[in-house]
């Protein structure tokens, strides 16, 4: 008898999957891009923007894959469903994997036919184009291999548009110009999402939620190698993010994750030193933040350079991913009990706002909310 129950219990079970993981097609069209800018960090905080427009437009949202890139350059994309929960974007908007569009819908409804695969692109780069007539869509990497990667050529031709792509009220001035019974995809060269994140859409972050494949890697490793409560660190120092803060001091607006720190408004000063925060000012930021959260745990991820050295004076345990795995530090640098992250990377932003959307603490090297610099309209 118990064993009917379970049969039965596993039989509905996975026709509820079959049940969420089918599509019908959406008549009030998609909305498709390709993530071509800045790598993981950068991609996330225009995802949540491009999830916002697709709402706005009342289209599906085709959701790509994530670009990644090794250090001979070379391109790879993972499946959004591979590190994050699909279903849990559901709760926001109606989203659908670019995998499964393609090969459901594409051919009947968005067929390769000469009129139909039209890609829509800023003006700024149809100007830039070799012959400035036409998107270059397809140009350089990561545009080219993404969209060769599931077989789309833009043969419609390019429609270049002319309204302000992200703001709200023109979301209807796109359906009116471009009907979805016309044009059911609106294909972008690249995310219709701010970047740096809009101040209202930090709080999407909460549909991002890890998928169970990351929950128990990173719950694996920290029952392992770590002891709560720990502190996880992001320490951006590669020789790349040395040469962008060098140009702090020419920045007059946001740069990338800065309003992090600064805030929307640039209330805070950004320094070079936020940017890129002295070791000794690591350490001590590591030991006061340890002591404040009785931590005996730091769980180091970095780009660069672990800091192994310099950190072993604060007596703490230092546990570092035995690999370099980006989307593995993420995850459990969300998990950690407080966080020191980078005032101005995108990859702590992601963190920063995964423990906002839960109310966990975040703190930032060279960089105290408390004690910062106001700027003042009149100065
Ligand atoms: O994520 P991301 O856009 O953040 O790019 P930023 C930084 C990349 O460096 C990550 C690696 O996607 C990783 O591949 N990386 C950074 C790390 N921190 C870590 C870490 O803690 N662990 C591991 N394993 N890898 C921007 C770029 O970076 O920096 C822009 O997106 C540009 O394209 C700019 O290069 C200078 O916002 O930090």
């Amino acid at each position: 008898m118990t064993y009917t129950y379970i049969l039965l219990f596993f039989v509905a079970y996975a026709s509820l999957k079959y049940v969420s993981a089918s599509y019908t097609w959406d008549p009030s069209g998609y909305v498709m891009y390709c993530p071509c800018m800045g790598r993981l960090g950068n991609q996330m905080e225009q995802f949540l923007g491009s999830l916002r427009f697709s709402k706005n437009l009342n289209r599906t949202m085709i959701v790509p894959p994530w670009i990644a890139y090794d250090s001979r350059a070379d391109t790879s994309f993972t499946p959004y469903d591979k590190w994050f929960d699909f279903d849990e974007l559901q709760k926001f908007h109606r989203v659908i994997p670019m995998e499964t569009f393609m090969n459901e819908f594409a051919s009947k409804h968005w067929p390769d036919d000469g009129k139909s695969r039209v890609i829509f692109c800023p003006k700024m780069a149809i100007e830039r184009s070799p012959d400035s007539k036409s998107c270059p869509a397809k140009i350089g990497n990561p545009f080219g291999p993404f969209w060769d990667s599931f077989h789309i050529d833009f043969t419609g031709g390019s429609e270049v548009y002319s309204h302000g792509i992200l703001s709200i009220s023109s979301s209807k001035g796109w359906n009116k110009e471009y009907p979805p019974e016309r044009y059911p995809v609106i294909a972008l060269m690249g995310a219709p999402g701010a970047f740096p994140i809009a101040e209202s859409d930090r709080g999407l972050q909460k549909y991002v939620k890890w998928s169970e494949t990351m929950i128990n890697l990173a719950e694996d490793f920290i029952d392992k190698h770590l002891k709560r409560p720990y502190i996880g660190i992001h320490l951006r120092n590669g020789i790349d993010w040395k040469r962008a803060c060098s140009h702090v001091k020419d920045i007059t607006h946001h740069f990338m994750g800065s309003p992090q720190c600064c805030g929307y408004n640039k209330q805070h000063q950004l320094t070079e030193e936020m940017c890129f925060p002295s070791k000794d000012s690591i350490v001590n930021k590591v030991k006061q933040i340890a002591k404040l959260h009785g931590a005996t745990h730091i769980f180091i991820a970095t780009d660069e350079d672990p800091m192994i050295k310099e950190l072993s004076e604060t007596g703490l345990q230092l546990v570092k991913y035995d690999e370099n795995y980006p989307i593995a530090d993420l995850a459990i640098l969300t998990m950690a009990d407080a966080f020191i992250g980078n005032c101005v990377s995108t990859f702590t932003s992601f963190v920063v706002r995964d423990r906002e959307v839960k109310d966990m603490p975040n703190y930032f090297f060279s960089f105290d909310h408390q004690h910062a610099k106001i700027i003042h309209d009149d100065l």
